[in-house]
């Protein structure tokens, strides 16, 4: 018996089973019925930026093909969809003027999932800034902000009157560390106070987008989606302990703190080497109360000081014995426990909880019209497990969301990392059902209808 039917009353009768997508890593189209240029497109059309220069140019083809992967949602039995809206493809320049025809498509992809009765759940930034905004500064520039807020307003006008969960963003530590500070994601910066600078800003713009919201209707379920990696000390000593510290600010507090505490870990600056532009009256709005937390979980990290004392950085361990995805990135379902608890017991006025993704890549392999992902079964059955044992300690989740529905453009990885349960074959665009798949279907077939004891 797997933890998830011991403790299936804990779920309630409304827990969101879903599955999750992001525009720029699904749609292609990108020069379609008027789209902007977003910073990705810049990005991945510069040479070295990318595995093999792969673009989201193409991708899934689900702007076209958006009615079939419906289908394909609809037979797996998921209850909601999360998907993110293409900034540029709404407002070519970011800001003023709506595009109808990119607001079109979305009109008819929400369409499409509640006429099967699958509940849309909109991200508004996942990592598509528009490349007009990024000319004036882009994250790294506060109107960015009161531009978002801006759009966000307008997707509400748009489809408030059927999407009634949104995120504002995805993952702000990705969009301040990778994108401003390690370069490896667009707009490709490399400069502590830009990241600093755009993970501000980004809050802020979090939450004049919440504001703006709310203000347009009082019916909608609004939070934001961080990206945490619970960190364990290798032994211990004072100083793993202290990396340990350090890091989990790096990984988790850094936003965290100010959504919940209204203020960045004391440590925060001498860790990045710069400081916040943060107001009182910033914090004050940033550390607005949400609906949900939405939370991204992979994989959790060990740590021990580093080395070299010069440098501040925790040093990460990877056991030989480790179980590790097609990323490397150690399979820790634990983790997800810990994290959970541990958030629950450090802010008490963390809202619900949402999984808005969880998954794995694998080197999935077609044979004979199928996929035998078993390590993908395991990851993702361990990882529902640890959910369940989080329900257990008294943890409000309310909904899982695999990620992803179907294999897609991994960012700096391109093609070559494949997180679906549906393969996709990117010379036809065919796609073929995973034993993940399958497995998913069941799953939830299991949990909605659950066989009453003889
Ligand atoms: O593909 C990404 C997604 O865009 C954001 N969260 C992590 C996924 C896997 O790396």
């Amino acid at each position: 018996m797997t933890n998830l039917e011991k403790y299936h009353t804990l779920l309630s009768p409304a827990f969101q089973w879903g599955v999750s997508s992001s525009a720029y890593q699904i749609e292609g189209a990108v020069t379609q019925d008027g789209r902007g240029q977003s910073i990705w497109d810049i990005f991945s059309h510069t040479r070295g930026n990318t595995l093999n220069n792969e673009t989201g140019d193409i991708a899934c083809d689900h702007y076209y093909r958006y009615s079939q992967d419906v289908n394909l949602m609809k037979t797996l039995g998921v209850t909601h969809y999360r998907f993110s809206v293409s900034w540029p493809r709404i407002l070519p320049q970011g800001r003023r003027e709506a595009h109808v025809k990119g607001l079109a498509f979305y009109d008819r992809l929400v369409d499409t999932l509640l006429e099967n009765r699958i509940t849309p759940v909109v991200t508004l930034y996942h990592w598509d800034l528009p490349w007009a905004l990024q000319e004036k500064g882009g994250w790294q520039n506060r109107d960015t902000a009161d531009a978002f807020a801006d759009y966000a307003a307008l997707m509400v006008s748009f489809l408030g009157d059927r999407v009634k969960q949104w995120i504002t963003h995805n993952e702000p530590w990705c969009t301040a560390y990778l994108g401003h500070l390690s370069g490896e994601h667009a707009p490709g910066i490399q400069e502590a106070q830009a990241a600093v600078d755009a993970s501000h800003y980004v809050l802020v713009s979090h939450a004049l987008a919440t504001m703006a919201m709310r203000a347009m209707r009082t019916d909608l379920n609004i939070g934001i989606t961080l990206n945490l990696s619970p960190v364990y000390p290798q032994d211990t000593s004072q100083e793993s302990h202290k990396a340990a510290r350090w890091q989990d600010i790096f990984n988790n507090r850094w936003f965290l703190d100010p959504l919940f505490i209204g203020q960045y870990p004391e440590e925060l600056s001498e860790i990045l080497g710069a400081q916040p532009p943060a107001s009182a009256q910033d914090m004050e709005i940033i550390r607005q109360p949400l609906d949900f937390l939405g939370i991204n979980y992979y994989s959790a990290q060990v740590v021990t000081a580093p080395s070299d004392g010069q440098v501040p950085w925790p040093v990460v361990h990877i056991k030989s014995t480790d179980r590790v995805s097609a990323m490397g990135w150690p399979v820790i379902p634990q983790g997800l426990t810990k994290l959970l608890v541990d958030l629950q017991n450090h802010y008490p006025n963390l809202p619900p909880v949402i999984i808005t993704e969880n998954g794995a890549a694998y080197n999935d392999i077609v044979e004979d019209g199928k996929v035998h992902d078993t390590d993908r079964i395991l990851y993702l059955s361990d990882h529902i497990d640890a959910l369940a044992n989080a329900l257990a300690q008294g943890v409000n989740v309310q909904g899982y969301y695999l990620w992803s529905l179907m294999d897609n453009f991994e960012w700096a990885w391109g093609y070559s990392k494949r997180f679906g349960i549906v393969y996709v074959d990117y010379r036809t665009q065919e796609r073929i059902l995973k034993d993940s798949f399958l497995w998913y279907r069941q799953l939830i077939q299991s949990v909605l209808s659950p066989k009453t004891p003889d």
